[in-house]
């Protein structure tokens, strides 16, 4: 292995050397703002090689002085599932808790091969030409299966991922969909007060994952084909109200009419669904990723979306409702784990399953009985 190879603080499992990503690069010093901070834990090189342990101030103040190795680390111990990492990442959290929220946080859906990850490219380079701060994010809990299809086409994000006002961080790895999406939320306070103003949260269109990725952004983005019917794009009515905007993709060269009469099309439709936000109508659009077009003017609507909504407090009010509904979703998961984990409730759960399932116990007689076992005291 080349020694002047520099380890990037992420890569994906069972990559070589060749994961070049220079935003995962451990950058620590100099140039747009970006201060040369160094936690006291890391004076001593040999330490810091070896074995960095950093306080709960060296992360916060790392993340708060814009060093990008220090954000780094500070998302792998959100990302971490030890319990020691739990406690000290919350800890973190606290302290930066008073930096966050001064952003837009766009989420990004729609079925894999829309274009997703290309819009995202010309999309983030835009931003960054006019002066932005871009993180992109990612939800998809398959990738702990699939080893990561969400943003692991680094090749399409190739530009954005030299820029430095870019960092990119692909889907944390999780087995359920709750997990994921409580990293990827926690991962969005972190950039957000080392200074991104622009969070883009890609999701992949099957599942529940748009749920939980509207569930944590202003802005919901729904990117389409067109030529091809709702029923092939798997498409629901449910997700289509869920969209702030919905923008038909590859509007360039022979696609270019087909895109535009796509359109009208789904305008026209929309024109009777809920809308996604209180006071704000979503409309359709094209886009071309190739060569730019309509890139800016979804922009100016994301814009557009922010003055108005702020101008009614429906921005605000959502961010405030959007954070006491996570805290009741992870006391559901929570309390669901303890339950199937209890050790009464998984010595009866078998048959009682079985009972009802064989029509000799109602549902409810079942529930009170599983729920009596968890309650019981063991001694
Ligand atoms: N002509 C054209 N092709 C595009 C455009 N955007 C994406 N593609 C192509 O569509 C395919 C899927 O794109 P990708 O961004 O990986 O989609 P994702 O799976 O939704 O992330 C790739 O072959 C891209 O080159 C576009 O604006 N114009
Ligand atoms: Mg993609």
């Amino acid at each position: 292995m080349n020694s002047k190879t520099k380890k990037p603080e992420w890569a994906p499992e069972g990559d070589s050397t060749g994961f070049a990503c220079r935003v995962m690069d451990g950058v620590e010093a100099g140039h747009d703002g970006i201060s040369s901070y160094r936690p006291a834990a890391a004076v001593n090189k040999a330490q810091f090689v070896q074995r960095p342990s950093f306080t709960v101030d060296d992360y916060a103040q790392g993340v708060l002085s814009g060093s990008r190795a220090m954000l780094g680390r500070a998302i792998t111990l959100v990302e971490s599932n030890a319990a020691r990492h739990i406690d000290q990442a919350q800890e973190v959290l606290q302290l930066l808790l008073p930096h966050t929220g001064k952003s837009i946080r766009v989420g990004i859906t729609g079925v894999p091969g829309v274009g997703k990850s290309s819009f995202i490219e010309a999309f983030g380079c835009y931003l960054v030409e006019q002066g932005h701060r871009v993180a992109v994010l990612a939800v998809d809990p398959s990738s702990s299966i699939s080893g990561g299809s969400i943003l692991g086409d680094k090749t399409r994000m190739e530009r954005l991922s030299r820029e430095e006002r870019c960092f990119i961080r692909p889907s944390p790895a999780g087995k359920t969909l709750g997990g994921v999406a409580r990293k990827t939320r926690e991962t969005m306070l972190v950039c957000e007060a080392a200074g991104f103003d622009v969070i883009l949260i890609e999701t992949v269109g099957v599942g529940q994952s748009e749920t939980a990725v509207r569930s944590m952004v202003d802005f919901f983005l729904l990117l389409m084909l067109s030529g091809a019917g709702d029923e092939l794009q798997g498409i629901k009515k449910g997700i289509m109200e869920l969209a702030d905007a919905l923008v038909i993709t590859k509007a360039d060269g022979s696609n270019k009419i087909p895109a535009q009469t796509a359109r009208s099309e789904y305008e026209r439709a929309m024109h009777y669904l809920q809308p996604s936000t209180e006071g704000w109508v979503s409309h359709a659009f094209t886009c071309s990723s190739m060569t730019g077009e309509g890139i800016a003017e979804i922009w100016r609507v994301i814009e557009k979306f922010q003055e108005i909504t702020s101008a009614s407090g429906v921005f605000e009010q959502h961010r405030r409702d959007q954070n006491v509904k996570w805290v009741h979703e992870m006391i559901d998961a929570h309390l669901h784990d303890r339950f199937v984990r209890h050790a009464g409730v998984r010595q009866i759960i078998g048959s009682v399953e079985r009972a009802v399932a064989d029509g000799v116990l109602p549902a409810v007689a079942a529930m009170h009985r599983l729920l009596e076992a968890f309650e019981e005291k063991t001694l």
